[in-house]
């Protein structure tokens, strides 16, 4: 997962576009960059580490330019490199600077045609850098000395048609403009939203709308499947939906975990989808439980409070913050190897025992990945002396791999994959465990906008909205993503980078 902003004012963006990857920061904290372009000169900073981290007072000064682009990185395969940051650029045509959020799903076919009938070099494993040379490819068909609207709509047509998977991007076609465009599903969000300044209107795209807000953006409105977006260097606004959409299916994980509470996507208010999703877990409580225990609810912050708040009305139960988490220690989530995520977490979390003591308690996550975290978390509940301990999820069992831009492990190391409810429950020592209906999940989210019926929710029922993903590719996934293959890439990334390191300095 990551995340996106364009932005064109009549002022330099620099640091506006600084101030908005903070407010993206959740989406992405392997790495950060910014491109800008200053009459058609590029400004560029990017490398692994917070946003925080990688803009330095010397960095903002030189990201001059009324235009620009920016991007938090989220590994989506595993990798992480400096060589992985983006903005991504390629000089012909135009000069082109690409910041992608998804993932492609045909990117071996796609690495094949690019060298084979395009004669364009790949220089990473970057899906991204693919999609960056696809368009690149199919705009300079065009065979124009300036890149008209038109020009650029059929380029992103021609994305479309070769390009399977999930995926929001926004591109700089330096000193003319900045594309936004997504997926012929919309599975991957993007949003985009004007200000008035000076008299005219300025214009931002981004991934969230809490980006937009941020900034003093109104929403216009999300950009539709298949729709790309340009707005040129005065501040026009041209729109065009390129070629044939195809089902709309955002991706609900969005509503689960990644996406901020203050954001809409797709119109649809992520905090309130994720109160009726507490509204509809107390439902299912009631359902299976009618005569149950339960003395306190207690969220696992920070995403889960939303639902374990509203979860706790609905049963007419206290709602208690039993756990004080270290805000100053990552998202465990990202971490590669077990061994590393199993100590983090008595480091992120501590339980405040007179919260559990003789309770019976209810904790509640937004879901289960690997399990191991909950495990500990659930033990760490009954260290703290309470007598009961359950467990909700605010998403059903994640079953299967995510194959459009969330960095999922492999399907042997979900704890649900092959597994019942009950060996769950077992597994990460519940006394009860209750699991969000999928049903439930999806109209939690759908509530909030009745024109979408549909969702992208592989990860819960093994459907892939692009057809085009089989046991062959779930394969290939398996072998790429074990912590084994992470580790092992991992390594020959900080290999590769010591021996650039050790040739720069032999060269003086
Ligand atoms: C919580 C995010 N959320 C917590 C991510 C843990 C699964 N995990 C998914 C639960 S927050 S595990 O946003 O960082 O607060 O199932 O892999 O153990």
């Amino acid at each position: 997962m990551c995340g996106l902003v364009g932005v064109v004012t009549s002022q330099d963006v620099g640091v506006c576009l600084y101030d908005t990857l903070t407010v993206l920061q959740h989406r992405g904290q392997d790495a950060a960059g910014i491109m800008t372009s200053d009459n058609g000169k590029l400004n560029l900073r990017k490398d692994n580490g917070l946003v925080k981290d990688v803009f330095r007072t010397r960095h903002m000064r030189r990201l001059t330019g009324q235009m620009g682009i920016g991007h938090v990185r989220y590994p989506t395969a595993g990798s992480s490199s400096p060589a992985l940051a983006q903005p991504f650029y390629v000089n012909s045509p135009y000069g082109l600077s690409l910041a992608h959020n998804g993932n492609l799903t045909n990117t071996a076919d796609l690495n094949r045609e690019l060298y084979k009938t395009d004669l364009r070099h790949m220089n990473t494993d970057s899906d991204s850098e693919v999609l960056l040379n696809i368009f690149a490819h199919e705009l300079s068909q065009k065979k124009q000395i300036e890149p008209r609207p038109g020009d650029i709509f059929s380029a992103v047509e021609g994305v479309h048609k070769r390009c399977r998977g999930g995926y929001a991007a926004v591109v700089m076609i330096t000193g003319y403009g900045i594309l936004g465009f997504r997926d012929i599903n919309g599975i991957r969000p993007l949003v985009f939203g004007s200000r008035a300044s000076n008299g005219q209107k300025e214009y931002m795209i981004a991934s969230e709308s809490v980006a937009l807000d941020s900034q003093g953006f109104t929403i216009e409105r999300d950009i539709a499947p298949g729709e790309a977006v340009y707005i040129d260097v005065q501040g026009n606004l041209h729109t065009k939906v390129c070629g044939e959409p195809g089902i709309h299916a955002p991706c609900i994980f969005e509503h689960v975990y990644f996406a901020r509470p203050d954001s809409l996507m797709d119109s649809i208010s992520v905090y309130k989808a994720r109160l009726r999703m507490g509204q509809r877990l107390a439902e299912k409580v009631n359902r299976l439980r009618p005569d149950h225990d339960i003395d306190v609810v207690i969220p696992i912050p920070d995403t889960s409070r939303t639902s374990a708040l509203e979860l706790a009305n609905h049963l007419g139960i206290k709602y208690r913050e039993g756990f004080v988490k270290n805000r100053y220690i990552g998202r465990t989530f990202i971490m590669p190897g077990q061994s590393q995520r199993r100590k983090s977490v008595r480091q992120k979390l501590n339980a405040i025992e007179l919260e559990f003591k003789g309770k019976n308690v209810l904790l509640v996550d937004d879901s289960i990945v690997r399990g191991t975290t909950c495990k500990q978390i659930i033990q760490m509940a009954r260290d703290a002396g309470a007598r009961k301990v359950y467990f909700a999820s605010a998403a059903p069992a994640i079953r299967y791999p995510n194959v459009y831009g969330i960095d999922m492990p492999a399907a042997t190391e979900l704890i649900a994959a092959g597994k019942t409810d009950q060996e769950v429950e077992v597994q990460i020592g519940a006394d009860w465990l209750i699991y969000q209906d999928l049903d439930d999940l999806i109209a939690a989210a759908a509530e909030g906008n009745p024109d979408l019926q549909h969702f992208e929710c592989s990860v819960f029922n093994g459907e892939y909205i692009t057809g085009d993903v089989d046991e062959m590719y779930l394969k290939r996934l398996e072998l790429a993503r074990n912590d084994a293959a992470k580790l092992a890439k991992n390594k020959k990334s900080v290999a590769r980078q010591q021996n650039l390191v050790s040739d720069l300095q032999s060269d003086g």
